[in-house]
């Protein structure tokens, strides 16, 4: 799978070197590249933003330098005629708070991806024909994090990539702890204990030590469902839908 990161702020992305995602690369599982914007201006400041059309507070993203970069990147990928036999289209996501929620099912979609281009913008945004000139050469996706603001994509492109990486086929090394999990059962996790058995003053749950494996498995769904109806009431009653 090749990751291209668009970015002001490259070093940002030294530390996916020592994460999960590291040793993808090292395998040549995830081939990944991080490109500078700013390699792709031509004035001595090596401007990336403007003032704003019609007004307002902040700077846009010129996109002379969005062009440019996503030319290279793409170099003939995009277009129709050299898209090979049975290959899609690159992918290209923009992190924006105007975009649809990442959730567990964009990452299981990522992961299936042959070619992602993250696209960070900073300050208010990027100029809207980057938007509108990308979608004629790939399929473009606004992305938000949640309702919050961050600075700029960043940290959300890393968020992603901790999501979708580890659904790689071959990146995580046991597949089995990805089926149990939070979200992908449509259930929050059950709480986890390991050794000492007594620690401070806290025991671990009688059953857990029982070796009765369908009790243990009985009390972990009930722990799931009585958290997700606490914390997540949203998720509870789509997942009490699901059961029906
Ligand atoms: Cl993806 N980007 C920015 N700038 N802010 C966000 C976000 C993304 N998701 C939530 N807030």
């Amino acid at each position: 799978m090749r990751v291209d990161i668009v970015t002001i702020f490259p070093q940002f992305f030294d530390v996916l070197d020592i994460s999960l995602l590291g040793k993808a690369r090292a395998n040549g599982i995830v081939d990944l590249r991080v490109h500078d914007l700013r390699d792709a201006t031509h004035d001595r400041h090596r401007t990336v933003d403007d003032t704003p059309y019609g007004g307002g507070a902040g700077m846009v993203m010129k996109p002379e330098p969005w062009g440019e970069t996503l030319d290279g990147i793409l170099g003939d990928a995009g277009t129709e005629t050299t898209i090979a036999p049975g290959a899609s289209a690159p992918l290209i996501v923009f992190p924006s708070p105007a975009g649809d929620v990442f959730t567990q099912q964009t990452a299981r979609r990522y992961a299936q991806e042959e070619h992602i281009v993250f696209g960070c913008g900073r300050y208010e945004g990027i100029d809207q024909r980057v938007f509108d000139w990308a979608a004629t050469r790939a399929r473009v996706e606004l992305v938000s994090m949640g309702d919050y603001v961050l600075n700029g994509g960043e940290v959300a492109v890393m968020a992603m990539i901790e999501a979708f990486g580890r659904l790689i086929p071959g990146v995580v090394g046991n597949p089995e702890s990805l089926v149990e999990e939070s979200h992908e059962g449509g259930l929050l996790e059950y709480p986890s204990y390991t050794k000492p058995a007594q620690w401070r003053s806290y025991e671990v749950p009688e059953i857990l030590l029982s070796g009765h494996h369908a009790n243990i498995e009985k009390w972990r769904h009930e722990q799931q469902v009585e958290r997700t109806k606490r914390v997540r009431p949203d998720l509870y009653e789509q997942w009490v839908e699901s059961q029906a």
